[in-house]
């Protein structure tokens, strides 16, 4: 089995949820800068041309991150990333899907709509990346609101996939000049637990 991998968030998310269950795999390091992820070689892994994908010993290729973590689940089930149950399973993903909804998507299309890097994979807007520039501190306001019930993580009690994506958008936003503001102690104090934890230098 090996992980295709290289900058960015979607690989980190990746690499962070093998740190917290301990898990060590081959990696390729795919250069961007190089075009790597354009190479015909690495099309035919993924035809999207991203990564991370995982390729198992069998030749089955798996991309897109959470369904790479969700492999991994299930073949280390130890610790629970994706919740033990139909309530926290469910808590889950519905944590996950609206911090890739609500903050991944917002902080993303500034990246997206400004970078020379994606120029070929889509037309820019860079006053639509302006606005979501602008918007990125209401979405952590969101979920501010959100925390202020005491809750230690995104889904409840226990740390899980939802708090790794929420993460790197918030290691992301500050790549690109938008840390969340002082003033949200509740998301301030979440960033700080998951960012504390020894899987967040992955
Ligand atoms: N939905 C995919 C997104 C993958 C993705 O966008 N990866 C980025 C790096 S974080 C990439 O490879 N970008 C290169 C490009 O889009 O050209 C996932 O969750 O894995």
């Amino acid at each position: 089995m090996k992980l295709y991998q290289g900058i960015g968030p979607n690989s980190y998310r990746v690499r962070i949820f093998m740190a917290e269950k301990g898990i060590t795999l081959p990696m390729v390091d795919i250069d961007f800068f190089k075009g790597e992820h354009r190479a015909p070689d690495f099309l035919k892994l993924n035809s999207l041309g991203q990564i991370p994908v995982l390729a198992l010993d069998d030749g089955t290729i798996i991309t897109e991150s959470v369904a790479i973590c969700r492999y991994l689940e299930e073949t280390h089930p130890e610790p629970p990333l994706f919740g033990t149950d139909a309530v926290s399973r469910a808590k889950v993903e519905m944590w996950n899907r609206r911090a890739e909804l609500v903050i991944f998507t917002t902080i993303g299309n500034v990246a997206l709509h400004t970078e020379d890097f994606f120029k070929d994979r889509l037309a820019q807007f860079p006053a639509f990346a302006e606005t979501e520039r602008k918007a990125a501190p209401t979405k952590w306001a969101w979920l501010d609101r959100e925390l202020a019930d005491g809750r230690p993580f995104l889904a409840g009690e226990h740390f899980s996939i939802a708090d790794i994506t929420a993460g790197v958008c918030g290691w992301l936003g500050e790549a690109f000049g938008m840390e969340i503001p002082d003033s949200l102690e509740n998301v301030k104090r979440w960033n700080e637990r998951v960012r504390s934890r020894p899987s967040w230098n992955a």
